[in-house]
């Protein structure tokens, strides 16, 4: 099976040579524009308990190493640290600083990206609008499936991609996906089987005021969380990956504190776009079934595929048995053996609560995985990598998110324990 190279079906809609002559362009000095928020790395980290310690300080995790961790943080945070031992210098990014590269997909790009592939098929792609960001933008959902605008009774299968804005990654991902899934229709057997068996969701952006804002200054803003004020606080957003309504705040696994980097908001779902995207997956409820067998959340980077939980080192707890968990785990292996990443549980990185991922699983019973991409580490570019590397990094997901596609009739059947599940 031959996954690096690109979907045939793929029409390429951005520039691709420019981010290499932006290397020329880098920038120099305090390591992100967010006034008060470096990056920093702390060395002799080699533990899970450790970087749980770090995490529960409220920096965000950005990269793991074998005997250290990159961390987005404050100086406030760095006081913090030294107080419980660990020493953070700065590091100094490839790429943070370079000006946006405009080979990545703006949000209004987006936007016509969108309209374009529902234009060009309209028998297989719709658009819906089911929410609105906290600064007004349409949040959107691509549909993907044989007579798409008729809810038939076949497995659903959720992409979502970019709650944390710096991760545009994630968005060319989402972009590449419309294309192979509608351009490959009719063309490709196996994906024509698959739009005709499934019914496909792709949320391509489910932060965008926190993208945009990313990428609207004259560099990289090195933004995570979304644009929605906090009360009492001058500090801006909440981390969408730490607002879902599952053991929030529960373990030590976000911050409290309106300007860390994984606040977790005031309340579960206090974040626009986390109340509109988990309202629109409960409402994939019919007749008291969800009908979203399986979902990846786009992250970046570093190249795993995560599975819940992240709340617990445990692999088992009394939402996920042992058959559930050894069904992730294998879904997991088999879309790693696809696309080179390492699969691993989210708690093997660092514990985190109130993530997308363990909501998913235990309020909705989706199986489901974190995809962390290109790169492996931060001298791949971070979380900017140039945008030349979008088609090979995009296209080298399409065979395990087949995959993934492929086992929504039933994940169980990748244990033999179809007729059990859903017999
Ligand atoms: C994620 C995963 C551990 C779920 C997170 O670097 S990331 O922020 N993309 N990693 O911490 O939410
Ligand atoms: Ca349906
Ligand atoms: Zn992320």
């Amino acid at each position: 099976m031959h996954h690096a190279s690109p979907s045939p079906f793929r029409r390429s809609l951005v520039p691709v040579a420019v981010g290499a002559l932006l290397l020329g362009t880098l920038a120099t000095g305090s390591a992100t524009a967010e006034p008060g928020y470096g990056l920093y790395e702390i060395d002799g980290v080699t533990t899970p308990e450790e970087r749980s310690e770090i995490a529960a300080t409220g920096v965000a995790i950005d990269h793991v190493g074998e005997d250290s961790v990159l961390i987005t943080g404050s100086t406030e945070d760095l006081d913090e640290l030294d107080s419980l031992g660990y020493a953070a210098r700065a590091f100094e990014p490839a790429r943070t600083l370079a000006s946006p590269d405009p080979g990545y997909t703006t949000y209004p790009e987006l936007l016509e990206i969108i309209d374009q592939v529902v234009t060009d098929h309209p028998g297989i792609a719709a658009r819906e609008v089911f929410g609105r960001s906290h600064e007004g933008r349409d949040l959107v959902a691509v549909k993907i499936s044989d007579n798409v605008t008729v809810d038939e009774d076949r497995p659903e299968v959720l992409f979502v991609h970019s709650q944390h804005a710096r991760e545009h990654l994630t968005v060319e991902m989402a972009v590449y996906l419309l294309h192979l899934l509608t351009d490959g229709y009719g063309e490709e057997p196996r994906i024509t089987e698959l739009v005709d068996g499934r019914e496909i969701w792709i949320l391509p952006n489910v932060n965008p005021d926190g993208s945009e804002y990313d990428m609207a200054g004259d560099t990289w803003r090195n933004w995570r969380k979304n644009r929605q004020p906090n009360e009492g606080s001058s500090a801006i957003g909440t981390d969408m990956n730490r607002n879902w309504a599952y053991n929030w705040g529960c373990c030590g696994g976000s911050s409290g504190n309106p300007s860390g980097t994984t606040y977790r908001g005031d309340a579960p779902e206090s974040a626009t776009e986390v109340k509109a995207v988990a309202d629109f997956v409960r409402g994939r409820v019919v007749d008291g079934e969800q009908q979203i067998t399986a979902a990846i959340d786009f992250h970046t980077y570093s190249e795993l595929i995560l599975w819940p939980f992240g709340h617990t080192y445990d692999e088992t707890t009394g939402a996920m048995t042992q058959e559930e968990y050894d069904t992730h785990r294998a879904l997991g292996e088999y879309m790693a053996e696809a696309n080179g990443y390492t699969p691993q549980q989210s708690s093997d990185l660092y514990i985190t609560d109130g993530s997308i991922n363990d909501w998913l699983w235990a309020d909705q019973g989706i199986v489901n995985f974190t995809y962390e991409m290109y790169p492996r580490s931060a001298s791949g570019g971070g979380f900017y990598p140039p945008s030349s590397v979008i088609e090979r990094e995009t296209s080298r997901n399409e065979e395990a998110v087949l995959r993934l596609l492929d086992y929504a009739d039933c994940p169980y059947r990748i244990i033999g324990e179809q007729d059990a599940y859903c017999g």
